[in-house]
C-alpha cells in the first residue's frame, strides 16, 4: 500500500513508538540473528561495549541499559546476520550475474568470509590468500607510472587506528590522495566553520542541549537518521525550549516523537509534539532565509554588541549586504512568507543560549559553504558560540567520520601535520595536496591504470555521476575493497579486483598481545573507546589495521615501519597518534573513562584559530535559482530503511512508502501542469551540459506535500543524476540536494 494524497500519511502518528519496536524485531528476525543480535544489542554503547555502527550522535554519559535506536539496531542487525557471502556463493554467481541484482539483494546475503580476487578477464571471483592478496596489492602500486595514481578512499565507519594507518601507508607511499565520504557529506561544514570560526567542527557538547533556550533543525532529518537526537529534543520540548525547524519537507520525526522505552506508560499513544516553529522554504534558497532573520535582528537591534566588537570581524560589511537584500528577494526565493521568518527571528532573539544544529540539507548545495557560514553569521550576531547552551551542532553522519578527519584522513593536510608525521616516522611526507572524491573520479575517467583501494564504503554508489564513477574504476588498473558485506563497488571492478573481508565493530579482535579495543570520536568531539565481543563470522576475516599493516609491509616504501609491532597491540598506535597530534593528551588513560574524553575545541572557548585571530562574518551571496521552463529542483533523501547505500528494507515508514525506492515525491500543483498523476511511471533526466547524457527511468510519481517547484527521490537510485561537476564552491561537495531535472511520463 502506498499512500496517494499529498499529506504523508504517517503524520499525525508520533515517530517512532510501536514502529521503533517492531521495526528492531523484524530487522533481527530478517537477518536471522534473534539471539545473536539482541545480545549484542545489549553491548551497543556501553562502557566496555561497542561503538554503534549507525550514526554519530554522542552517547549520553551516564547511559541506560538500551543505548540504540531502531535505527542503530539494523545496523547491527546487519552486521551480525547469520548468512554468509563465501567462496562458493562466488563460485555460483559470475560477477556479470550479480551485477543484475539490486542493492537490497546484494546486503541480505550476508558477511563476507573470504578474501578474493577477480583476476584480468576472470567472470567470477576467486578465493585468494591473504599474503597473494596484499603482493598483488604491493605490486601494483609499485608498477604505477607516479605516485598521485594511488587513490586511498576511507568511509567514516573506520576506526582512529586503521585510519590512522591507512594514511600514514598513503603517505609513506608518496600521495595525498585521501578522498573520503566527507567529501560527498559535511565537507561544507568543515570549509565554512574553518573560516568562520577556525575550526571545522561543531562546538557544543551534549549537555548544551539541556541548557539551550532555544533549538534550530535545519536541512537534517533526525528521526531517521539520528534517531537518538529526538530524545534530546524530546527532553527540551518538555522544558519549553522552542524547537525551530526549517526543511522543505514536513518530517514526521520533527513534528511529533514518542520514546520506544516510553510506550508501557504513554497508553494514550500521544507522543511529545516537537517543532514549535516548522518553516518549509524552497530547496536551495536557505541563505535567503537565513539573512531575513538576520535583518530582523539588525532592525531590532538585537545583536550581541559587546560580543560583536571583541571577539569578531566583518560584522559591519555583512551588515550592509542585508540592507541590499530586500524583503522581497527573500520572500519570492523562500517561498515562506516573512511573518513566519519574523517569527523565527524573534524565537531566536528572545533566546539568549541557542544551539543550531544542520545536516545534508544544508551542505549538498553549489553553495553549501554560503549556507553554513549564513549559519555562522547568525550565531555569532548574538554570540551563541562559547556560552552553555549555544553553539554550532553540524551532525555527522557516519560514527567516526569526524575521527577519521582529525588522524589524518584529508586530502589538503596542514604543514604541520605533514612535518610531525615525517618525524614520527621517518619519512618525507608528500606535499602536494591530492584529489578529494569527485576529483578522484574525475582522474580515474579521464586516464587509465590508477589504483584504487577503499576502505569501507560502497564508492560506486555512493559517488555522484554513477555511470562516470563506474567508467572510472573500469578504467583502473586494481581495485581494492575492504569490506564487511557485498555491494556494487565489487561490481565495478578494476582490469583486476580484491574483496578484503574485514573485521565488523561488534567482533573481538585478537591481536600478538591479546584482544583490542579501538577509538572513535562522536559530532561532539568526545572520543572513547570500541570493543567487540561476537566471535567473527570467519576465521579469515582480519581487521582493518591488520589489513593496513599487510598492505604495508608489501610496499618497499613503506619498509622501514614495524608494522607487526604497531598492530600488535594499538595502544601503540594510539601512542603514535598522540606524537603526531597535539590535540590527543593521555589518550590511553582518556579512554580507561566511562565515556572517553572530549578534545579541545578552542571555539568553543571563544579562542578563534582564524588569520585575524576573530571569528569572521562573511558576506554571502543571496541565491536567485532561476531554472530553464518546465524545470525541477531535485533533492536526493535517505528512507527509513536504509543506510547511505545499503539497503535494509524496501519501506519509509514515515514517509507513508512501502516495498519500493523507485518513487518520485512531487508537488500535487506541479503534477497537474504536466498532466502527470500519482502511479504514473517517470522518466527522469538530468543535466547534460557537459555533453553527457544523464537518465533514470522506472519511477513511480507520488503526490506529496513538497515546495512548488521541488521534488525528492531517494539516494543512491538517484545518484546517476548527479553530474560530478555541479558542487559545492569551496567544498567540492557534490550538489545533491538541488540537481536541476525533468520529468517525462512514459
Ligand atoms: N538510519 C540511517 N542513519 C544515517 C544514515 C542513513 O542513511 N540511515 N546516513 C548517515 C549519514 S552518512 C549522514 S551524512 C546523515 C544524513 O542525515 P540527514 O542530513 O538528515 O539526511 P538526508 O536524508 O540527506 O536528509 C536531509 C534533510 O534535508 C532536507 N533538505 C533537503 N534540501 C534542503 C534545503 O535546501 N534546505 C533545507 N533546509 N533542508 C533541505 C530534506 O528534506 C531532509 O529532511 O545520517 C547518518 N545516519
Ligand atoms: N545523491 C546522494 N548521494 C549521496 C548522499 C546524498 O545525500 N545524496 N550522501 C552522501 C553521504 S552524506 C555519504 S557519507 C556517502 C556515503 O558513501 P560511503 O561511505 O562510501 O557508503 P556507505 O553506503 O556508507 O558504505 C556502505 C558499505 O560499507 C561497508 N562497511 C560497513 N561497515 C563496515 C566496516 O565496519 N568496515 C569496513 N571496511 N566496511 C564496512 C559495507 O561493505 C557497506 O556495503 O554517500 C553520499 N552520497
Ligand atoms: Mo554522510
Amino acid at each position: 500500500m502506498t499512500a496517494d494524497d499529498s499529506t504523508p500519511p504517517s503524520l499525525g502518528k508520533p515517530a517512532a513508538g510501536w514502529g521503533a519496536l517492531k521495526g528492531t524485531y523484524r530487522a533481527l528476525v530478517h537477518e536471522k540473528t534473534l539471539g545473536e543480535g539482541s545480545r549484542a544489542l545489549l553491548k551497543v554503547n556501553q562502557h566496555n561495549g561497542f561503538d554503534c555502527p549507525g550514526c554519530a550522535w554522542p552517547e549520553p554519559e551516564h547511559t541506560s541499559r538500551f543505548e540504540f535506536c531502531e535505527n542503530g539496531a539494523k545496523a547491527v542487525a546487519a552486521e551480525t546476520t547469520s548468512k554468509r557471502v563465501d567462496p562458493a556463493f562466488f563460485a555460483e554467481h559470475s560477477v556479470e550475474d550479480l551485477r543484475t541484482r539490486e542493492s537490497y539483494w546484494l546486503e541480505s546475503q550476508g558477511r563476507l568470509t573470504h578474501p578474493m580476487v577477480l583476476r584480468e578477464g576472470g567472470t567470477h571471483y576467486e578465493p585468494i590468500a591473504w599474503e597473494e592478496a596484499f603482493q598483488r596489492i604491493g605490486d601494483a602500486l609499485a608498477d604505477l607510472p607516479s605516485k598521485h595514481h594511488a587513490l586511498f578512499y576511507t568511509s567514516g565507519r573506520t576506526s582512529n587506528e586503521a585510519a590512522f594507518l591507512y594514511q600514514l601507508l598513503a603517505r609513506v607511499h608518496g600521495t595525498n590522495n585521501l578522498p573520503d565520504c566527507s567529501n560527498l557529506c559535511h565537507e561544507s561544514s568543515g570549509v565554512g566553520l574553518g573560516a568562520a570560526i577556525g575550526i571545522g567542527k561543531g562546538t557544543v557538547q551534549l549537555d548544551d542541549f539541556e541548557a539551550a533556550k532555544a533549538i534550530f533543525v535545519i536541512g537534517q532529518n533526525p528521526g531517521t537518521n539520528h534517531p537518538r537526537m529526538l530524545t534530546t529534543l524530546q527532553e527540551a520540548a518538555r522544558r519549553g525550549c522552542p524547537i525551530v525547524v526549517i526543511n522543505p519537507l514536513l518530517e514526521a520525526g520533527l513534528v511529533s516523537f514518542t520514546h520506544p522505552q516510553e510506550m508501557f506508560n504513554t497508553l494514550t499513544g500521544r507522543g511529545t509534539d516537537l517543532a514549535t516553529h516548522y518553516l518549509r522554504p524552497k530547496v536551495g534558497s536557505d541563505v535567503a532565509l537565513l539573512k531575513g532573520m538576520l535583518k530582523r535582528i539588525v532592525e531590532k537591534d538585537a545583536m550581541d554588541r559587546e560580543f560583536i566588537a571583541s571577539h569578531t570581524e566583518g560584522f559591519d560589511a555583512m551588515a550592509a549586504d542585508l540592507d541590499l537584500t530586500t524583503w522581497d528577494t527573500i520572500v519570492t526565493e523562500t517561498g515562506v512568507d516573512r511573518h513566519a521568518i519574523e517569527e523565527a527571528a524573534d524565537t531566536y532573539i528572545a533566546s539568549d543560549a541557542t544551539i543550531v544544529c544542520w545536516a545534508m540539507g544544508i551542505t549538498q548545495h553549489v553553495n553549501g559553504v554560503d549556507n553554513v557560514q549564513a549559519i555562522a553569521n547568525l550565531l555569532l550576531a548574538m554570540g551563541n558560540i562559547g556560552k552553555p547552551g549555544a553553539g554550532a551542532c553540524p551532525v555527522r553522519g557516519h560514527s567516526n567520520v569526524q575521527g577519521d578527519r582529525t588522524v589524518g584522513i584529508i586530502e589538503r593536510p596542514t604543514e604541520t601535520f605533514l612535518q610531525r608525521l615525517g618525524d614520527a616516522f621517518d619519512f618525507v611526507p608528500p606535499r602536494e595536496h591530492g584529489h578529494a572524491a569527485v576529483q578522484a573520479i574525475e582522474a580515474m575517467a579521464a586516464e587509465s591504470g590508477h589504483v584504487f583501494i577503499a576502505m569501507g564504503g560502497n564508492f560506486a554508489l555512493g559517488s555522484p555521476d554513477t555511470e562516470l564513477t563506474a567508467e572510472g574504476l573500469a578504467n583502473c588498473a586494481l581495485t581494492v575493497q575492504i569490506s564487511t558485506k557485498l555491494n556494487r563497488s565489487h561490481l565495478e571492478p578494476g582490469k583486476e579486483a580484491l574483496i578484503l573481508p574485514c573485521l565488523a565493530r561488534s567482533e573481538i579482535d585478537l591481536q600478538a598481545s591479546g584482544p583490542q579495543r579501538v577509538t572513535v570520536e562522536d559530532s561532539m568531539s568526545c572520543v572513547h573507546a570500541s570493543q567487540g565481543h561476537r566471535t567473527p563470522p570467519s576465521p579469515l576475516l582480519l581487521s582493518e589495521p591488520a589489513i593496513v599493516a599487510g598492505m604495508g609491509k608489501a610496499m618497499a616504501e613503506a619498509a622501514h615501519i614495524d608494522w607487526d609491532h604497531l598492530v600488535g597491540d594499538y595502544a601503540r598506535i594510539r601512542e603514535k597518534i598522540e606524537e603526531v597530534i597535539p590535540l590527543f593528551v593521555n589518550y590511553e588513560q582518556g579512554i580507561d573513562q566511562p565515556g572517553g574524553f572530549r578534545l579541545r575545541n578552542a571555539a568553543s572557548e571563544r579562542e578563534w584559530n582564524t588569520e585575524g585571530g576573530k571569528a569572521v562574518f562573511h558576506v554571502v551571496e543571496t541565491p536567485r535559482i532561476r531554472l530553464p521552463e518546465g524545470t525541477l529542483r531535485l533533492f536526493t533523501i535517505r528512507s527509513h530503511d536504509q543506510y547511505n547505500t545499503t539497503i535494509y528494507g524496501m519501506d519509509d515508514r514515515y514517509r507513508g512508502i512501502t516495498g519500493e525506492r523507485r518513487v518520485l515525491f512531487m508537488n500535487p500543483e506541479d503534477m497537474a501542469d504536466r498532466g502527470i498523476k500519482t502511479g504514473d511511471i517517470l522518466e527522469l533526466e538530468g543535466p547534460s551540459e557537459d555533453g553527457r547524457v544523464r537518465r533514470v527511468s522506472g519511477f513511480r510519481a507520488q503526490a506529496y506535500d513538497v515546495p512548488r517547484e521541488c521534488c525528492a527521490g531517494y539516494l543512491p537510485e538517484t545518484n546517476p543524476l548527479v553530474p560530478v561537476g555541479l558542487r559545492a564552491r569551496g567544498s567540492h561537495t557534490p550538489s545533491s540536494k538541488l540537481i536541476p531535472i525533468r520529468v517525462h511520463s512514459t
